[in-house]
């Protein structure tokens, strides 16, 4: 196309508006074919392979922008409720007075430990906004052990080359926690700095009451930093560990961090 002088104004626009709406096409026409194969490459851990690779990239930066010190907002227990939703893990009869909790990946080897262990750690109140991946959100008052504490007291395993001292380090623990119920049925992976945020608990009470069946007696999971599905409820197993544990929802294709 060579510029000539006796081309109107009005001629002009029109070449450039058929210009653009011909790469407007070429560039559609290309988001179609990227689009045509990334629904054609094969799935990784319920995520088609590319949609998985975006997915890690974003978790790499949730990772770098998570604080420790940052807190979960608080809020006046007055405004509590309870709400309930799944039962994956919950389904088998629970005798509490029977009921262990497996300790594995410590520095003294696994331990088998009662309701009673736990409840000597320091009782910790608090009252946070549950939130779900499914879009509900409910502010819950919860008590138990702060699992800081219960790392403090059963000491887990520590990255080869830190040493061991009196007050627990967090970035010298073993990367990863993971918890499972007592029927392997619900489990979920964690990085160790929001398994250990003070604000994580190991909840044995919900809204001033023992903690109900539906709800995870006896020992549940409430980790504010985390959406709901990582707040595994009726714990059977504790693991600290090197290796990125597996873990229910991640591998039906979500977030494998779900930080919030
Ligand atoms: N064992 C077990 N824990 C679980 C679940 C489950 O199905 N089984 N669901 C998770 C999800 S998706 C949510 S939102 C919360 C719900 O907790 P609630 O029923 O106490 O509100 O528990 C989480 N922990
Ligand atoms: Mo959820």
């Amino acid at each position: 196309m060579s510029d000539r002088e006796d081309i109107s104004p009005e001629e002009r626009m029109r070449m450039l508006s058929r210009r653009s709406f011909l790469w407007a096409g070429v560039a559609t026409l290309g988001a179609g074919v990227v689009w045509q194969s990334i629904l054609r490459s094969p799935r990784r851990n319920g995520m088609l392979a590319p949609l998985r690779t975006v997915n890690e990239l974003n978790r790499d930066l949730w990772e770098r922008l998570f604080r420790e010190s940052s807190l979960a907002p608080e809020f006046d227990k007055r405004l509590a409720g309870s709400r309930y939703n799944s039962n994956i893990g919950l389904t088998t009869e629970m005798d509490p007075s029977t009921w262990r909790l497996k300790v594995e990946g410590l520095e003294t080897g696994d331990r088998l430990l009662t309701l009673a262990d736990l409840k000597r750690l320091p009782r910790v109140e608090q009252t946070t906004e549950f939130k779900c991946i499914e879009g509900w959100s409910q502010i819950m008052t919860f008590a138990g052990a702060r699992m800081l504490d219960f790392a403090q007291r059963y000491r887990p395993k520590l990255r080869s080359g830190a040493s061991n001292r009196e007050s627990l380090q967090v970035g010298d623990v073993v990367p990863y926690v993971w918890m499972e119920t007592p029927d392997g049925a619900y489990f979920v992976g964690l990085d160790t700095p929001s398994a250990l945020h003070p604000q994580t608990l190991l909840a044995y009470e919900m809204n001033g009451q023992p903690l109900e069946v539906k709800h995870g007696a006896p020992l549940r999971l409430v980790i504010p930093v985390k959406y709901g599905i990582k707040s595994i409820k009726r714990i059977g197993r504790i693991r600290f560990t090197d290796v990125q544990p597996r873990d229910y929802w991640y591998e039906d294709g979500y977030d494998w961090y779900a930080g919030l």
